[in-house]
């Protein structure tokens, strides 16, 4: 119902990107901007041993269920299935806040370099406005046809104010002069190829400016580092057996969704760290 038309898909193959795209009402942001704030001060009573930041960084559907119902939302889930086809896993669900005067950057990067799923073209992130997200918020910007490059070398950084877990800059040249704003209005949604290099700089505004990255793959794309690996089905079927299903939760942070959610993490974090000349946390 929602499907995007043929130029659309076209211009996503061509560009690597489409932005921006309309998703969430005025009020569905102001009920998930909420459930954002309750689940973020949830966390904060319950301590978690300080690590309550790692069930937004990765993994959030596992253990968040609004985070869960926004992979599931049908008007997404239709624009997804215009480019990926019927069957559609999340593979994983990140929160990327930058909060208030925050110097919180990203540096230039594929997402595909370390996830260990190969140079698949059956993967698209899906990243959700849940604020104003502008050039003086941080916002990302891509390099249009950039996915049309294999994955280039990368090298890490763990810079302070880098988001991504090891820091990691692609080690080439990036023609930042052709690179586009990827400016978004709360509700709103762009999705990126898993090749196309892309950034974002710091948040120079008074607000927090929230975003959620939602990594949808197809049940044909594989882990090809970690032993095995977890999706959720959101749509379609999945007979690949190339993935470990998993349920979504029906509370915040119940004890058992935490407990998987760990174990996705560590699993996961073999195919990240491959490489990497220092240990990677386990707590991002
Ligand atoms: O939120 C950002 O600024 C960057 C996010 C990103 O790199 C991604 O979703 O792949």
């Amino acid at each position: 119902m929602y499907c995007l038309n043929q130029k659309q898909v076209d211009d996503y193959h061509r560009d690597g990107y489409l932005s921006p795209l309309g998703l969430l009402s005025g009020q569905e942001v102001l009920h998930y901007a909420e459930q954002y704030h309750a689940a973020r001060d949830e966390a904060d009573d319950k301590n978690f041993d300080h690590h309550g930041e790692r069930y937004f960084r990765t993994n959030s559907h596992l253990v968040i269920p609004f985070v869960n119902e926004i992979t599931r939302h049908p008007k997404l889930l239709d624009m997804v299935e215009s480019i990926l086809g019927p069957n559609l896993l999340v593979w994983s669900a990140e929160f990327f806040v930058k909060p208030a005067r925050s110097e919180k950057i990203v540096s230039w990067h594929q997402d595909l370099t370390y996830w260990g799923l190969g140079e698949v073209d059956d993967e698209l992130t899906a990243w959700v406005a849940l604020s104003d997200v502008n050039l003086a918020s941080g916002c990302m910007r891509f390099v249009p046809g950039s996915h049309k490059q294999s994955i280039q070398p990368h090298r890490d950084t763990f810079g302070e104010n880098n988001m991504l877990s090891r820091g990691q800059e692609i080690a080439v040249d990036v023609d930042e002069d052709a690179a586009r704003l990827i400016e978004l209005e709360p509700g709103q949604v762009s999705f990126h190829h898993g090749r196309m290099i892309h950034a974002s700089g710091p948040n120079t505004t008074s607000s927090p400016r929230i975003g959620l990255a939602i990594r949808y793959i197809t049940p044909s794309v594989r882990q090809q580092v970690a032993k095995r690996d977890y999706a959720m089905i959101v749509r379609g079927l999945d007979e690949s057996g190339n993935w470990i299903a998993i349920a979504p939760p029906s509370e915040n942070f119940q004890p058992s969704c935490m407990k998987l959610h760990k174990r996705v993490r560590l699993e996961q974090l073999e195919a990240l760290a491959q490489g990497a000349e220092e240990t990677l946390s386990t707590e991002r």
